[in-house]
């Protein structure tokens, strides 16, 4: 499976192609929709988000609901387009719009800079339109697809925010990838303990106020992974590389880490490892998951647990100092339109970009042309593994 997503944040609408899905998979624009909704939601959230109301066109690829193999076209329109006919025109008016709207005062930790650098932009919004995270609609709609994939294979995937700008979240123990899901629904802050619920809006209020932005952690789960996923046979094959490329590609996203992550830089080899056990019923097991549902670079079985860290968006209300790059003297950055934090969205935006992965390898590994040949590979995959 591959794909390509492209549009900028104020052009006429996103695009992306899919292709290598397997034909007879169930899919409608409003299962898609869904997960576009929860992406645009979420407290914290800035004005863009009272403009759109994000609805996918599929084009390609679904006939009479289900997918025929081909090439899969999502399309999602720009609404707030129709503000910006003319700084986004496609025909070279430029010399009429005498520096309407351009951007010379780049925003320190955004792409303006080094992409007018790079490219050779004197109008710095070039840089910021393709790099603003309006992309993530087209991962999340994407993640979608995938995500339909892996339901029909009972694989279920969450996430949750586990730190806000600071604040830790407290997790209850032991709760299932349904339960975090349930949660989360009925958050707006997408956490899974009510009892942070308000201090978190207000916090977040609070730095609105403040003309300031807060990032945080989010961590995905995912329950029902088949055994044996990515490879120890070569670099580019180990799967959490591959999860690991994906999450850092999200806007913003400055580290990722598996089960313990970090944490296992402080401990000692017998207080890290998962001791293997075995029952008939499951077959092998692990008595813990510190490993994140990893060994080898290949899932072990375990739910894989995986966090990614998302810097502060980088437009404030209160600029940092920049440079005019006419004069090169100081100047504050740009003030864009933007969200005191979008941790909630980015948290869609994860679970995507890791369904979309997760996607890609069980098509790789069972090579299956339409969905009813995956279930047998992936049932009968399943069967091995508990014999084995
Ligand atoms: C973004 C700036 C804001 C955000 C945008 C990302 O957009 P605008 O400049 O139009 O107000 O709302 O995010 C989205 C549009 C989205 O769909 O998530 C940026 O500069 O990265």
């Amino acid at each position: 499976m591959r794909y390509l997503t492209a549009g900028e944040s104020h052009g006429p609408r996103l695009t992306a192609i899919i292709e290598g899905v397997p034909a007879g998979l169930g899919l409608t624009a409003a299962a898609i929709n869904e997960d576009l909704k929860r992406r645009q939601g979420g407290y914290g959230r800035g004005a863009r988000m009272q403009i759109e109301t994000d609805q996918v066109e599929i084009t390609s690829g679904v006939r009479h609901g289900k997918t025929t193999g081909a090439p899969i076209t999502l399309h999602v329109i720009n609404k707030d387009h129709q503000k910006w006919l003319d700084i986004m025109a496609v025909e070279d008016i430029e010399a009429q719009l005498k520096g309407k709207r351009r951007i010379k005062h780049p925003r320190p930790g955004h792409a303006d800079l080094v992409g007018g650098i790079k490219y050779r932009f004197a109008d710095l919004r070039n840089s910021l339109e393709r790099s603003s995270a309006r992309e993530t609609t087209m991962r999340v709609a994407i993640g979608a697809v995938a995500k339909r994939l892996l339901a029909e294979l009972d694989i279920q995937i969450a996430n949750h925010v586990l730190v806000f700008g600071g604040k830790e979240i407290e997790i209850p123990d032991g709760l299932t990838v349904e339960e975090i899901q349930t949660r989360v629904s009925q958050s707006e802050v997408a956490i899974v303990n009510p009892a942070h619920e308000e201090e978190i809006k207000a916090y977040i209020d609070q730095v609105k106020r403040d003309g300031d932005t807060i990032g945080g952690v989010v961590e995905t789960i995912v329950g029902g992974v088949p055994v044996g996923l990515g490879s120890y046979v070569q670099w580019d094959r180990k799967l959490d590389a591959k999860l690991a490329q994906a999450v850092v590609s999200i806007n913003a996203f400055k580290g990722v880490e598996f089960g313990l992550g970090f944490q296992a830089g402080y401990r000692k080899g017998s207080q890290v490892m998962d001791e293997i056990i075995w029952s008939k019923e499951t077959g092998y097991r692990r008595s813990s998951n510190n490993l994140g549902g990893f060994e080898g670079g290949m899932t072990n079985g375990e739910p894989i647990v995986i966090r990614g860290v998302m810097k502060p968006i980088p437009t404030l209300y209160k600029p940092l100092m920049s440079v005019d790059i006419d004069t090169h003297k100081p100047y504050k950055a740009t003030v864009e339109r933007s969200d005191p934090t979008a941790l909630p969205a980015a948290g869609v935006v994860m679970e995507a970009v890791v369904a979309t992965v997760l996607a890609d390898e069980i098509i790789e590994k069972f090579s299956a042309d339409n969905m009813e040949e995956l279930r047998e590979a992936v049932a009968q995959h399943r069967r091995f593994v508990k014999e084995f």
